[in-house]
């Protein structure tokens, strides 16, 4: 699962990546767009590090890439349409800090606006490649079905609506996403705001933001860049009191991990032990033998049974798989058990 990072210039694309992937710097990837992964923060990973003390802790992950502002309302580079099409969701990072030492791209303007700007400008680019490879039917060979979605996108588009605000069959999906358009990905808005902004809960343009956002139904998170930094330079228990001073107890960074796990549909089960404690990601509805395959192939064919408990009943009976497994709350599931956000997992196989 990968998520693009993308806006206008000079918004803080950049910085919000290496802040989520721990890059020092992005520069190393010569030419190409830098790619990392972020962890998602997970209070009850750290819970279950507490109660088995494991040699190793591994929380789940999101990959993030870090696109340049590229010149949208154009035809995308045959590049760029690849590395666009990988991506599974898209992170617009849009400015409403005030430092007067950054440059604005054309005149200064509120994250409302840039926001709205910048989906316009999401949705002629794809406009633009809708219209190329309808005109470049006759040498492909399209399904009569590939062309009547194409077109129906491109009615949307004209309208100035995103693809994602159209109704799709399944069937359809798996078409839309190999396509390099920018507007059918779920999207997430991050706004870079200063520490004013921060803990006045407030700036210009943000109530028409909020609007914006809630009707096209994306998350918004809001982070400060410059604090984000000053944080990942700190140790925990001075980044806690850091943070207070803010009033927030979660950082901006650790708020967009979860923003994007949720907006990919993921969520996570855990397997733990002496030797690790470890976060796996599935999508959401997963049966217990797929949740297996995860793990490892061996344990999805030789699947028997998984033995779970979620993780909030575990730690209601004081975090003991041994008082668990005595009261009888460690359930025997099947294969076509959906496997639960939190569920603590150990699988039963043969091979
Ligand atoms: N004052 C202030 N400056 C910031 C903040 N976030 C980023 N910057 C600065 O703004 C400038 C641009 O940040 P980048 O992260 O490079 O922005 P970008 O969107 O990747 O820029 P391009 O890739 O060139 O479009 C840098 O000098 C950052 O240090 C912030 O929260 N406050
Ligand atoms: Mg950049």
């Amino acid at each position: 699962m990968k998520i693009g990072i993308i806006g206008p210039a000079l918004s803080g694309k950049t910085t919000l990546f290496q802040l989520l992937t721990g890059a020092i710097s992005a520069s190393g990837n010569k030419g190409g767009i830098p790619q990392g992964a972020a962890r998602i923060p997970d209070l009850r990973a750290d819970e279950l590090t507490s109660v088995f003390n494991p040699k190793k802790t591994a929380y789940a992950t999101v990959e993030f890439a870090d696109f340049p502002s590229f010149g949208t309302g154009g035809e995308v580079s045959g590049e760029m349409a690849g590395r666009l099409k990988a991506l599974d969701a898209l992170a617009v990072v849009v400015r409403a800090h005030r430092d007067p030492s950054i440059p604005w791209p054309k005149e200064p303007i509120t994250p409302d606006k840039a926001f709205a700007s910048f989906q316009q400008e999401m949705i002629l680019t794809d406009l633009v490649q809708v219209e190329t490879l309808l005109a470049r039917n006759k040498d492909k060979k399209r399904t009569a079905a590939e062309e009547e979605l194409l077109q129906a996108c491109q009615l949307l588009l004209e309208e100035m609506k995103p693809i994602s605000a159209g109704t799709w069959s399944d069937e359809a999906l798996p078409f839309l996403r190999n396509y390099a358009f920018l507007s059918s990905r779920p999207v997430l808005v991050a706004i870079n705001v200063d520490e004013e902004q921060l803990v006045e809960h407030t700036y210009n343009g943000r109530d028409e933001l909020v609007t914006q956002c809630q009707e096209a139904g994306y998350p918004m998170v809001e982070f400060c860049g410059t604090l984000e930094m000053e944080i990942s330079q700190m140790e925990l228990p001075e980044q806690q009191e850091f943070m207070a001073e803010y009033g927030v107890t979660q950082s901006g960074i650790a708020r967009l991990a979860a923003a994007a796990y949720q907006l990919l549909d993921l969520i996570s089960f855990f397997t733990v032990g002496e030797d690790e404690v470890r976060a796996w990601t599935i999508n959401a509805m997963t049966p217990a033998k797929k949740a297996a395959g995860k793990i490892h192939s061996d344990i999805e064919r030789g699947f028997i049974r998984a033995e779970v408990i979620h993780y909030d009943e575990f730690m209601s009976l004081g975090g003991s798989l041994k008082t668990a497994r005595d009261q009888g709350k460690l359930r025997l599931e099947g294969k076509e058990y959906i496997v639960h956000d939190g569920d603590i997992i150990n699988f039963r196989f043969n091979v």
